[in-house]
């Protein structure tokens, strides 16, 4: 008998590994700009918005660049991101995430979707995910970057529960803190050292069950 109604999810890295093919554009444009951009860095654009992640790359290139420059590349890099997640397959879900998804909607526990990226419907689309969410918020309805909680206060109000009543599911730090300013549980995807303030952190959700959720109470 608990109060957590309601889960929501982070995409990239929690439900499924977009960051590698970030990493592929983001660096290709790097190197058309005449620079190198390492794993090291795209570590740094894990959670951030897509014009965030432009100014990190610009910044590490040591590239000034106006306005309507910067819009042509992030879409430049966008166009080129989109063609690797377009061949994405339903065997790139990560491990324990199509399972979990299936047992809370079993158990009647409510799931939307808080994620930065503005391609998250046509993730969830190509991995045959959509249905398992009522709620899907995305980069393209959120005004606020984490770790402003917008994303997830929006989640709740969609499920139609309340706050306290939702475990967020995050990989990056700035979610983690997002989750926590909007006054949910956290559950981490990653190393505690990074995210050592999530009420419990795991590796994937292969390790996480509906027990597990609910001594989060
Ligand atoms: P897009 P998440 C984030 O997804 C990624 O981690 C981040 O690297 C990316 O820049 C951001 O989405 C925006 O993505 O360019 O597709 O709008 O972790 O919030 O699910
Ligand atoms: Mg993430």
């Amino acid at each position: 008998m608990g109060q957590i109604k309601a889960c929501l999810f982070d995409l990239d890295g929690v439900i499924v590994d977009t960051a590698k093919y970030h990493y592929i554009a983001w660096k290709e444009l790097a190197n058309e700009l005449g620079f190198e951009f390492s794993l090291e860095d795209n570590e740094r654009l894990k959670g951030v918005s897509r014009m965030a992640s432009l100014n990190i790359l610009l910044e590490i290139g040591g590239i000034t660049l106006n306005e309507e420059e910067k819009v042509r590349l992030a879409e430049k890099k966008n166009d080129n991101y989109r063609t690797f997640i377009l061949k994405m397959q339903p065997n790139e879900i990560l491990a324990g995430a199509r399972e979990f998804l299936e047992e809370l909607k079993a158990r009647g526990i409510k799931v939307a979707l808080g994620s930065a990226s503005k391609n998250a419907m046509t993730i969830l689309e190509r991995l045959q995910l959509t249905e398992l969410f009522e709620a899907i918020i995305d980069g393209t309805k959120v005004s606020e970057a984490k770790p402003n909680p917008e994303v997830f206060l929006k989640g709740a109000a969609a499920l139609n529960v309340a706050p306290s009543e939702c475990v967020v599911f995050e990989d990056a730090e700035a979610g983690v803190e997002a989750a926590l300013a909007g006054q949910m549980k956290c559950v981490g995807i990653g190393s505690p050292s990074v995210l050592g303030k999530a009420h419990l952190v795991i590796d994937g959700l292969h390790q996480m069950t509906y027990e597990k959720l609910m001594e989060l109470n």
